[in-house]
């Protein structure tokens, strides 16, 4: 990689759009929404739609030294207009299906801008030889901040500013949109370590984890300066596996527990790490959801981190602490079968979580499992990129699932948790209704417990009105049946409803209707808005920012751990606790 002198102005990019829309650049089920493009798909007007940004361009923008442009989710026009702007780079994010829209970004900058260098960043960058397949200049592969600071002649160690954002866009459940303040973003790093065979994310940043928060307390005031800056308390967390630093998670707690500052958190974990960070502990951290990767059900055919864990009961407890569950399964794996498979989405269903993600098993480049299948010659290497997103057509021969046959296995795994569990909406009240008892029943003992029944039971009353929406719309008898139930229960405990309540109904069902009929006459695609944020390089905000700045770690590995350092920061309460847990960091 060459050093350059530090360029003026740098313009970083996501893909252009329309997303989730079959066009030479895409296709309809490749969706920029989550929960929409691989979790409540089929829940009809109940699917929860949500945009998240870009991430890492936010990340990288803040922390170099450099007039830089982000351009999130823009048209491909809006994006030829930016780069006649004259950027000295242009840096393009991009994952492996939307390799066609990279190649044609960096297409439109040689043509409109031939003085602008193309760097390539993201996931896609994983691709084999795209740098051939793509013309550019530089392919940044992992952790991008060092890269991209290397690339400009500064310091890849200087320290590491963690931007304020807000985790969600466009927040509409049942039509109704989901006013006040959304979660804001928080990194503690990147990667896992755990190195699951078909991980991307895993492999992706070499099965390291890249901390950018080392410890709880970094974590905690992070938190409180984003928080303030924001205006809520409440946090999505995006690590792959938040809980697998125990020490960190706890120390955090200990933080918080110090400064009777209550967070609250949405997180991705393993179900091992769940486990040996305690269901309590979740409860008392303020975690609200959590996303466990359960995989399948066969102890065999599983990975090493799902290995004599029954996550049945795991996840009943947790519900019962009011938080909300995502199991994820993978469907069409090597040992899926048209016989078995069936057993494995029961399985998953039977879990009753609060969401189901289904994901095809799709061996992404750099992976063990691509490599694998690479080099048994199993790849449709035929197949373009754009299909390899995992929620129609497999990228690999399996002899047992050809054709289309994987499309409809997982249109039905959906349709039956649907049926089944009713909507995930219903399921969040669900949730929140039975952690508010447990934890209210707990309360005398413990003051922090106390406030978290607390939130919990604003949370009940908070979604209480949208029930009326689910009567109205529901799947079936049965999610009728539970709505009302649970309208029963809600007013035992908490009282009869109040005028708010009552008038919150009728706007959930009116807007729920509204929702139900554009969908219906327009389709259910809704597009992302073009964000465009101009960061300078000698701006005030970048000045003032330096107290708050945190500095970067390289990346580690379990031994590379300042394990001693760390523990000296653990408040005096959760010592003895943490003590047996400072061998275990970092190893799954
Ligand atoms: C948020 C997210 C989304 C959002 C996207 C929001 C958006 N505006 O793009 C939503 C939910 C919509 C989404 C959808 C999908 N996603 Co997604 N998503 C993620 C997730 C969970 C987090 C990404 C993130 O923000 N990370 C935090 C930031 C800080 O890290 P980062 O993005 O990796 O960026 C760093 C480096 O990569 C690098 N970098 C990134 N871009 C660039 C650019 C330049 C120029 C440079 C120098 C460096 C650089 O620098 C950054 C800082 O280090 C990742 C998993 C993960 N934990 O990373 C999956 C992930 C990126 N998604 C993935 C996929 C496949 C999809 C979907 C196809 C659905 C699916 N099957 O999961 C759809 C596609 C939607 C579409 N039409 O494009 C895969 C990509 C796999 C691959 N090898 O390409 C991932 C890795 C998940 C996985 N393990 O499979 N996703
Ligand atoms: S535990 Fe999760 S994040 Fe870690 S490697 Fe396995 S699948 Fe990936």
């Amino acid at each position: 990689m060459k050093t350059t002198t530090q360029p003026k102005r740098i313009l970083l990019s996501s893909v252009f759009g329309p997303y989730g829309v079959d066009d030479a650049y895409g296709r309809k089920e490749n969706i920029m929404e989550l929960f929409h493009n691989q979790v409540t798909k089929a829940q009809d007007v109940g699917s929860f739609r949500f945009h998240h940004r870009s991430f890492g361009l936010y990340f990288l923008a803040a922390n170099v030294d450099a007039d830089v442009t982000v351009l999130d989710f823009p048209s491909r026009r809006r994006f030829i207009r930016e780069i006649k702007k004259g950027f000295a780079i242009v840096g393009i994010s991009f994952i492996t299906p939307n390799f066609v829209k990279a190649r044609e970004m960096a297409r439109l900058v040689r043509l409109h801008a031939p003085q602008s260098k193309i760097i390539l960043g993201g996931h896609g960058a994983a691709i084999e030889g795209v740098e051939r397949l793509i013309d550019c200049d530089e392919v940044a592969k992992g952790e991008g901040i060092r890269w991209l600071r290397n690339y400009l002649g500064q310091d890849p160690e200087a320290p590491i500013f963690h931007p304020a954002l807000s985790s969600a866009q466009y927040m509409r459940i049942f039509g109704v949109p989901l006013i006040g303040k959304s979660a804001s973003l928080l990194v503690p790093g990147l990667g896992c370590v755990n190195g699951c065979k078909f991980c991307s994310t895993s492999h992706f940043f070499g099965r390291t984890y890249v901390p950018y928060l080392v410890t709880g307390k970094e974590l905690f005031q992070t938190a409180c300066r984003i928080a303030d800056a924001m205006g809520s308390d409440d946090f999505f967390v995006m690590d792959e596996n938040f809980l697998k630093d125990r020490t960190r998670a706890m120390e955090l707690l200990a933080e918080m527990e110090a400064h009777k500052r209550f967070f609250d958190f949405s997180i991705f974990s393993s179900a091992e790490a769940v486990r040996a960070f305690g269901v309590e502990n979740l409860a008392r951290l303020g975690v609200k959801f959590l996303w466990i990767g359960v995989e399948c059900q066969s102890q065999t055919e599983n990975f090493e981190k799902n290995r004599g864990l029954d996550p049945q009961p795991l996840i009943r407890e947790l519900r019962d602490h009011g938080i909300s569950v995502l199991a994820s399964g993978i469907l069409c794996m090597e040992h899926h079968t048209p016989e078995n498979i069936q057993t494995d989405i029961d399985y998953i269903v039977s879990l009753e979580s609060d969401f189901v993600q289904f994901m095809l098993l799709i061996p992404l480049p750099v992976t063990e499992l691509y490599r694998d299948y690479q080099k048994r010659g199993l790849l449709k290497t035929d197949l373009p990129f754009e299909d390899w997103h995992g929620q129609k057509t497999l990228n690999y021969n399996h002899p047992r699932f050809p054709g289309d046959s994987a499309e409809r296995w997982i249109t039905a795994a959906f349709r039956r948790d649907y049926e089944e569990n009713s909507s995930s909406m219903y399921r969040l009240v669900e949730t929140a209704f039975r952690g508010s008892q447990t934890l209210a029943a707990r309360a005398a003992a413990d003051p922090w417990l106390a406030e978290r029944a607390r939130h919990l039971r604003k949370r009940v009353l908070d979604y209480a009105p949208i029930l009326a929406a689910i009567e109205r719309f529901a799947v079936n008898g049965r999610e009728r049946q539970r709505a009302l139930d649970m309208e029963r229960k809600i007013e035992a405990a908490f009282g009869p409803r109040t005028l708010i309540t009552r008038l919150g109904r009728t706007a959930a069902v009116l807007l729920a209707a509204a929702w139900k009929f554009r969908l219906r006459v327009f389709g259910d695609g809704i597009q992302p808005r073009t964000i465009v944020t101009r960061y300078t390089a000698a701006s005030e905000a970048r000045a003032g920012r330096k107290a708050d700045i945190i500095p970067i770690r390289p990346a580690v590995d379990e031994s590379d751990i300042p394990r001693s350092a760390v523990a000296a920061r653990i408040s005096t309460r959760l010592r003895p606790v943490l003590a047996s847990e400072a061998q275990s960091r970092y190893k799954k």
